[in-house]
């Protein structure tokens, strides 16, 4: 059906939509949307597509959700030809894969690369978005879709001097294309997140020394990685039904059965043992999922999971004192938990060292090195994994004005608003893939369900002959109160903010403190936008098409 709008035919820099970001989220939405017969153009900062795999290279990144399950599964001939090589795949594999799907939907030729979005702009008159980058040009589109990512904004550390430090500076969130060499070198590694604890184990197997600074201890659990195999890549073919209905049904969509019919609390201290250490074995999330079912929503479950964490750092760090700082004292999922197999290990190796910054923050980076306590230590080389402004950070950079000139930033004051993580009010036809308040969830499925809805609702708009759709405020505040409510309720992110927790905004100075998430679970969520589709989108204002201008 040729239905393109009206605004195309006079206007040059016209296209029916325009896509910003080229990882899981962004490159599916271009590919719905094509589908549709629109007219898109999509950008993306980084040099390739990929995401956040294109800038968080560095040696040791790795998925924490399993090969089956991070992908794309609405083409059957792609999910099964694509084999990843590991349950956990590395990131380099990832963005072949986001290359490879590029290249098998034609999706290429959609996407402007190395260009950043400077602004975004709804002109109120024409009903359009204009849209500025970098590169100088303007576009004008109907509907402005974003694929930033949740966690794609990076924090640079405010530590005094940090530019004047004369060795070599690193962040894993934007890792050099060329080989990074730590060969008879001194490495300081800032941040024991997700990247910091994947990173460790290549900088101890390489560098002549390493110290890692430490703010708030984790907790990490194993991997349990291994290479994927034929009867794997067969389920993908022939067992992937129950595959998809178990992650549709999942709370983070992770293909774990929904329930382990077992309580901690009911436990014996043998059982206990037993769970704890399967689980410990079997690697991932398996701790938070299989083991018992009320380690997330009991607090005294949640502290026997805890207690056994504590166990397992003090038997495997054979330095008690090390064990001590390493070990977290906040509930377990009151910040994101970090997987790894050797960040623990590395401690009792002779070249590494920990340093404790709740006890000695750092005051000072010299030229030569990191001062703590009054003491300066040198480096060749320091590597911040020090995370992202996560959730908003993204947004907030793209200098968004709605409706009415206010901007998102402005909206945004005291912490994300959205209805359903999917739009915003005062925005209309502004549309997120995986917004802020989306679920926190394995973001493949999440990406197509809501790069679905979006489809889905443009498609309906074009049907209908609606102009604009927009959140209405009332739909966009029970979604701010629903988070805040599900989030007020749970034991584990009352702590988050005590925690430093992203979750919360809490990892920034100055941040709105504010559940940036909606923790009802990714199953819940699909719900709720399936009903608001087969409502024909009831919290939306809705305006046929206006006389254009
Ligand atoms: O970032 P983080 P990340 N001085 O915020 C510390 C995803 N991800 O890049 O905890 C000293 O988790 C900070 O300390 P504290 C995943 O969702 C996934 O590691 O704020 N330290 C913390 O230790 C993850 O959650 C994978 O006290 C400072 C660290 O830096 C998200 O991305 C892999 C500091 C930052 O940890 C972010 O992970 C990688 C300062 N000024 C990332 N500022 C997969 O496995 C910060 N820190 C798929």
């Amino acid at each position: 059906m040729e239905q393109r709008d009206s605004h195309s035919a006079a206007d040059p820099r016209y296209v029916d939509a325009v896509v910003v970001g080229a990882g899981f989220s962004g490159l599916f939405a271009t590919w719905r949307l094509t589908q549709l017969g629109l007219t898109v153009r999509a950008f993306d900062l980084g040099s390739e597509i990929g995401g956040v795999w294109t800038w968080n290279r560095y040696p040791g990144a790795q998925t924490d959700s399993p090969h089956h399950t991070y992908r794309y599964t609405f083409d059957e001939q792609l999910l099964s030809d694509w084999r990843y090589t590991k349950k956990f795949p590395p990131g380099n594999e990832v963005r072949a894969y986001l290359n490879h799907v590029a290249d098998r939907f034609g999706l290429r030729q959609y996407y402007t690369l190395n260009t950043r979005i400077e602004s975004a702009t709804f002109d109120d008159a024409s009903s359009l978005w204009e849209i500025r980058t970098d590169g100088g040009e303007t576009v004008r589109t109907k509907y402005f879709v974003t694929g930033v990512g949740l966690v794609s904004e990076p924090v640079r550390p405010k530590y005094s001097g940090l530019d004047t430090f004369g060795g070599e500076l690193y962040y894993t969130s934007n890792w050099p294309q060329t080989p990074v060499d730590l060969a008879g070198k001194r490495v300081a590694l800032i941040g024991t997140g997700s990247s910091g604890t994947q990173i460790s184990g290549w900088v101890a197997d390489n560098a002549a020394e390493m110290t890692v600074y430490l703010r708030t201890p984790n907790y990490v659990a194993p991997t349990g990685n291994r290479d994927v195999t034929d009867d794997d890549q067969l389920e993908l073919r022939d067992g992937f039904e129950r595959v998809r209905a178990q992650m549709r049904a999942h709370p983070a969509s992770f293909p774990f059965a929904l329930t382990q019919g077992r309580l901690a609390v009911d436990a014996t201290p043998e059982e206990l043992d037993a769970v704890f250490e399967e689980m410990w074995n079997r690697g991932g999330f398996s701790l938070l999922y299989e083991s018992f079912d009320d380690v997330s929503t009991d607090k005294r479950a949640n502290d026997l999971l805890g207690d056994f964490f504590r166990r397992k750092i003090a038997e495997i760090v054979t330095d008690p004192a090390k064990a001590a700082v390493l070990s977290p004292h906040y509930p377990y999922g009151s910040k994101r938990p970090p997987t790894g197999d050797a960040f623990y290990q590395s401690f009792n190796r002779e070249h590494v060292s920990l340093v404790d910054l709740r006890a000695t923050p750092i005051t000072e980076v010299t030229k030569r090195g990191i001062v703590t306590g009054g003491e300066l230590r040198e480096f060749d080389v320091i590597i911040l994994a020090t995370g992202f402004d996560a959730s908003t950070g993204a947004f907030t950079r793209m200098n968004i004005t709605g409706r009415d000139g206010v901007s998102l930033a402005e909206h945004w004051v005291n912490g994300p608003r959205t209805f359903a993580g999917v739009a915003v009010h005062g925005f209309p036809n502004m549309f997120m893939v995986a917004g802020p308040q989306s679920p926190f969830s394995n973001l493949p499925p999440g990406a197509e369900l809501a790069g679905n809805w979006i489809g889905d609702c443009i498609e309906w708009m074009r049907e209908n002959d609606v102009d604009r759709v927009e959140a209405t405020a009332a739909a966009e505040g029970d979604w701010v109160q629903l988070c805040n409510d599900i989030a007020a309720g749970s034991f584990a992110l009352a702590a988050a903010v005590e925690a430093n927790s992203w979750f919360a905004g809490a990892n920034i100075e100055g941040k709105p403190r504010a559940i940036n998430i909606y923790f009802g679970g990714a199953n819940a969520y699909a719900d709720k936008l399936e009903g608001e589709a087969s409502s024909n989108y009831e919290s939306f204002e809705i305006t046929s098409n206006v006389t254009l201008s």
